[in-house]
C-alpha cells in the first residue's frame, strides 16, 4: 500500500468520516438501519459523500462491506429500490476494486473476483490510468457499472454481513457435550 493511500485511511479514521456513525447493535433489531431488498439487507447512505475509502470504512463500522452485486436478480432488485426511492440521480460505491492489479476486479468482501459485471457502454475504461473503484450510475434511468478515481465522492452502499455458519455452533454444541458427558463419568465415579 502506498504512502498516499494510508494517509486515506488515516484521515478517515481522523474525522472524515460522518460523527453518526455507530457501532452496530443486533441485539435488539438485528438489520437496522438496513433494509432488505431481494435475498439482501443493505443500508443506502445518502447524507454523506465520500471517497471510496471512506465508504469503505463507513461500512465497515455497522459490521457490514461495500456492496457486492452477485447476480443480475440481486441487480435488479437494488436497481428497482434505487429508482423508486428517490435515488435515480445519485451515484453509490461498490466494494469492487481493480487497485490491486490493473483491470482484475476483485470483490473486498471476499478477496475473488467481482462475481458479477453490468458495465455501462464503454467500461470500464481505466480513464486517465486513474480509475479503479466501482460504482454504481444511471444511464437512461438503470443503473449500471463503471470504474471511477476512487477520490470521487460518491454515496456508499453497505451490505450487510451473512450470518456465520452454524457450523461454528454445532462445534461448540459437541464440545459442551463432551464436556458434560466428561463431568457425569467423573461425578459418578466419586
Ligand atoms: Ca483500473
Ligand atoms: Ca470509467
Amino acid at each position: 500500500m502506498s504512502l498516499t493511500k494510508c494517509c486515506i485511511l488515516v484521515l478517515c479514521f481522523a474525522g472524515v468520516l460522518p460523527q453518526s456513525i455507530k457501532t452496530s447493535n443486533r441485539g435488539q433489531n438485528e438489520t437496522q438501519p438496513f433494509v432488505e431488498i431481494g435475498s439482501k439487507y443493505y443500508l443506502i447512505y445518502t447524507a454523506v459523500t465520500m471517497i471510496w475509502f471512506c465508504a469503505m470504512l463507513y461500512c465497515r463500522n455497522y459490521d457490514s462491506d461495500l456492496a457486492v452485486i452477485e447476480s443480475e436478480a440481486e441487480m435488479d432488485a437494488l436497481n428497482s429500490y434505487l429508482t423508486t426511492n428517490g435515488h435515480i440521480g445519485k451515484q453509490f460505491w461498490l466494494g469492487i476494486t481493480d487497485l490491486a492489479e490493473e483491470g482484475k476486479f476483485m470483490s473486498i468482501k471476499g478477496g475473488r473476483p467481482m462475481p458479477y459485471a453490468k458495465w455501462s457502454g464503454g467500461q470500464p475504461d481505466n480513464k486517465g490510468l486513474l480509475e479503479d473503484c466501482v460504482h454504481l450510475w444511471p444511464v437512461n434511468n438503470i443503473f449500471h457499472m463503471n470504474d471511477n478515481n476512487c477520490r470521487a465522492k460518491l454515496y456508499a452502499i453497505c451490505e450487510l454481513r451473512q450470518p456465520k455458519k452454524s457450523c461454528d455452533i454445532c462445534d461448540l454444541k459437541i464440545i459442551i457435550e463432551r464436556f458434560m458427558q466428561h463431568t457425569n463419568v467423573s461425578h459418578s465415579q466419586n
